[in-house]
């Protein structure tokens, strides 16, 4: 067991039954031409999570601890994009339409990929969902939580994109099934500061109901003893 500094209480992290949960760093969020840019977004504002992610993942591949990929996208027939999804709004482009980097938000194309610097290690479990969180129509048949209580997974520390709508959704799915969730605060970013603020601050009151808060320092600095 390690105590890692966090707000609202510290955290205790179960070695070998952590995952590193990165959450959807893809081109079509991070970069220019995707989706996040297409609803007219400053994807700079999400940059700043990638050294401290990479800094992560590198301790937890020193470990041989877990590491969960997940990648937002769809079908490339679109059959798991509800309308309510795609016909929103007054994007320039749509899901699936055609952009620089591929259809956007399609699996296997360009633009769903996860970036290079964070690119997935042989091993590492990549997870393709349809929707904002992790847990809701993935790895069917069976499902995303069966597979984590099979290779004995408890705790989930959360980094990622973007704060206030796939990590918070997935945090608070994975808060239902009874992981112990922390978030690293500068490892995961909004293309709106001030929802990346209340965000964190969201999930960490009333004593932590969703779950703790910590930095990449003071995890690094933790695990190094
Ligand atoms: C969004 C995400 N923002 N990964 N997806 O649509 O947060």
């Amino acid at each position: 067991m390690t105590k890692i500094p966090a707000r609202p209480f510290d955290y205790t992290l179960t070695p070998g039954r952590t995952a590193l949960v990165v959450i959807d760093m893809q081109r079509d969020f991070v970069e220019p031409g995707g989706f996040g840019a297409s609803l007219g977004n400053d994807v700079t504002r999400l940059h700043s999570a990638i050294a401290p992610i990479a800094a992560l993942l590198a301790a937890w591949r020193a470990r041989g601890w877990p590491v969960l990929h997940t990648r937002e996208c769809h079908r490339p027939d679109l059959s798991d994009c509800p309308p309510a999804k795609r016909e929103r709004g007054e994007p320039s482009l749509r899901i699936g339409d055609p952009g620089p980097m591929g259809r956007l938000l399609v699996a296997g194309e360009p633009g769903a990929d996860i970036i290079p610097a964070l690119a997935p290690a042989a091993g590492e479990w990549v997870i393709d969902k349809p929707g904002k969180g992790m847990f809701w129509g993935t790895c069917l048949p069976g499902g995303l939580h069966e597979r984590l209580l099979g290779a004995g997974i408890t705790h989930l520390v959360f980094t990622g994109v973007t704060t206030e709508v796939c990590v918070q959704t997935s945090m608070r799915e994975a808060n239902d099934r009874g992981y112990e969730c922390l978030i690293v605060e500068d490892a995961t970013a909004s293309y709106f500061p001030e929802f990346k603020r209340v965000a964190l601050a969201m999930l960490v009151a009333q004593g932590g109901i969703i779950g703790c808060s910590s930095t990449s320092r003071e995890l690094l600095a933790a695990l190094e003893g």
